[in-house]
């Protein structure tokens, strides 16, 4: 049995996590039988992230080594009617979703003052006092510093949206009128996307995200076509 170690759902999302709902996704995908092990401390992951697995009596981190993992153990291939080209296109959508996009979605929840009370609501609301108090400051401020280590922190608010703006309608253009990024069939990037446009399109509390994507209203369907497909 295949154990997936990931946050508790919040949001009103299968996970708030881009990362954790891609790699839940890849399982339903795959309909491999798997248990969740929720967890809020990142710390008990082998390298301090979630999501990671334990299969065969190891623990696998990073949602791309957990799907290449099980891809090949059980000889799973959602690409493998791709062309090179295709596979290509897939494999720089996935960094612009998970290299890229990934930054200004955690800006967006850690560091935008408009929204951060809301999420520390979310996350941390029901611990018990001082935990409730202290964590969610000490969390931040690590991301801050993630943030302006990386880079993304270091423009203006108003910079940080519009680059992901540019994103989302890449997006947006990429998918066009398919159901899935590369046809009538979901394939391994409709994991990763899901993952992301899905924190974008589909959560319950306030965001920076509904103006930027209303012009795109081929995510928002996407959105909710992964989600009843593998979550309802
Ligand atoms: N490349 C990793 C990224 C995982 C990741 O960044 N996870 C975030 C949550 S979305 C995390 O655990 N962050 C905790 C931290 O940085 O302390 C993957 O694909 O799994």
């Amino acid at each position: 049995m295949i154990e997936l170690y990931q946050f508790h759902p919040s949001l009103g999302l299968p996970n708030m996590s881009p990362f954790c709902l891609k790699l839940e996704t890849w399982l339903r995908m795959a309909a491999l039988p798997y248990e969740n092990r929720y967890t809020n401390d990142p710390r008990e992951a082998p390298l301090g992230k979630l999501p990671s697995i334990r299969v065969d009596n190891r623990m696998i981190p990073d949602s791309t080594l957990c799907i290449d993992y099980l891809k090949h153990k059980h000889d799973l291939d959602f690409d493998r009617h791709l062309t090179p080209e295709q596979k290509a296109q897939s494999h720089a959508l996935k960094a612009l979703l998970e290299d890229r996009l990934y930054f200004f979605a955690l800006y967006s929840r850690w560091v935008d003052a408009r929204y951060w009370p809301q999420i520390r609501e979310a996350l941390f609301g029901k611990l018990p006092f001082p935990v409730r108090k202290v964590l969610p400051q000490v969390i931040q401020q690590k991301m801050k510093r993630d943030l302006l280590g990386q880079g993304t922190a270091k423009h203006s608010q108003e910079q940080i949206y519009a680059f992901a703006a540019q994103d989302i309608a890449t997006l947006s253009t990429l998918l066009g009128d398919k159901p899935y990024f590369f046809g009538d069939e979901p394939t391994e990037i409709d994991a990763s996307a899901f993952g992301f446009i899905a924190q974008l399109t589909l959560i319950s509390d306030n965001s920076p995200w509904p103006p930027i994507v209303a012009p795109y209203p081929n995510l928002r369907a996407y959105a909710e076509r992964m989600l009843q497909r593998y979550f309802r």
